[in-house]
């Protein structure tokens, strides 16, 4: 497995993706103010709230989005900075990154960070589905063998359990704020209405249903291939609260629970997630 990552400053990151030259190029990126951060483990919706957020920029500046080549802010060629820098207003920039990890121009210049969040099982199941389904990125031999790597934090961008305990000191920063997966699915419009007021869009009832209406599981897998191309059926795969069910054995639901207890019971963050 070794074989799948190289490890920078000391988490493992997936080869195909990620390069030593980008992270290093990534100290001097520049970020502005009115950048739009999403912060997530992966597996956790950014491609989801990635539409809603250009779906609202076109609703609230009738600008159309242009995503850039490479929406993962670490990831692609260590140039990208550079292009970055002629992109206009709002970028959005999509991370995978701890909270300390983040470029310090990041906080420097007081840019928005929205934080997703969604339960470690389904986390864990959508991480190995997208891995054993993308037929360019390496596969598991199983999913009990992708859930010893989950646990011991030895699967791309590290240990969800890290990167939880990471960010969950900053839940409560000015300019951070905080969503979960699962509440979006409960009420997709009443979290997009808070995800816009948070970036300072001013959107109507209409166009929040509007956009509510584009973002459904439905509507952007049933679109996925024209989107995303030959990967968006894997991106967009199932979309659903507690899919865990179907891979987790008893033993590995008690391990997690463990784990979870160990490592999240008395944080914050903890208290929030949704099993
Ligand atoms: S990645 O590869 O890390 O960028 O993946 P990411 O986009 O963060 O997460 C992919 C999972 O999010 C689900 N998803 C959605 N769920 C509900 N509604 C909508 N609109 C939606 N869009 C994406 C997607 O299906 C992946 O979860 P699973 O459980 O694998 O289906």
């Amino acid at each position: 497995l070794s074989r799948l990552f190289f490890t920078y400053q000391g988490i493992p990151y997936p080869i195909t993706m990620c390069t030593s030259e980008t992270f290093q190029a990534l100290d001097t990126f520049e970020a502005r103010s009115d950048d739009i951060v999403l912060a997530s483990y992966p597996k956790c919706g950014s491609n989801w709230i990635l539409h809603i957020i250009s779906e609202s920029i076109f609703a609230d500046s009738k600008k159309k989005y242009e995503y850039p080549e490479f929406p993962v802010l670490e990831c692609g060629d260590p140039e990208k900075y550079q292009r970055m820098k002629l992109l206009p207003s709002p970028r959005i920039l999509a991370t995978h990154l701890h909270y300390d990890k983040l470029p310090g121009s990041i906080f420097k210049n007081k840019a928005k960070i929205l934080v997703i969040f969604r339960n470690p099982k389904d986390t864990a199941v959508s991480f190995f589905h997208f891995h054993n389904d993308v037929p360019d990125i390496p596969s598991y031999s199983s999913w009990d063998e992708f859930f010893r790597q989950f646990m011991k934090g030895q699967v791309s961008w590290g240990s969800y359990f890290d990167f939880a305990i990471n960010w969950n000191k900053h839940l409560d920063d000015e300019n951070v704020k905080f969503i979960l997966y699962e509440d979006l699915k409960e009420n997709l419009a009443a979290g997009i209405k808070q995800i816009t007021e948070f970036f300072g869009f001013s959107l109507t009832g209409e166009q929040i249903q509007t956009i509510s209406a584009q973002s459904t599981f439905q509507a952007m897998r049933a679109k996925s291939r024209e989107t995303h191309g030959a990967v968006g059926p894997f991106l967009f795969r199932k979309g659903e609260v507690g899919d865990w069910k179907n891979l987790f054995t008893e033993t590995q639901n008690q391990e997690m629970d463990e784990k979870f207890k160990e490592r999240l019971a008395g944080t914050s963050l903890g208290a929030k997630l949704k099993y």
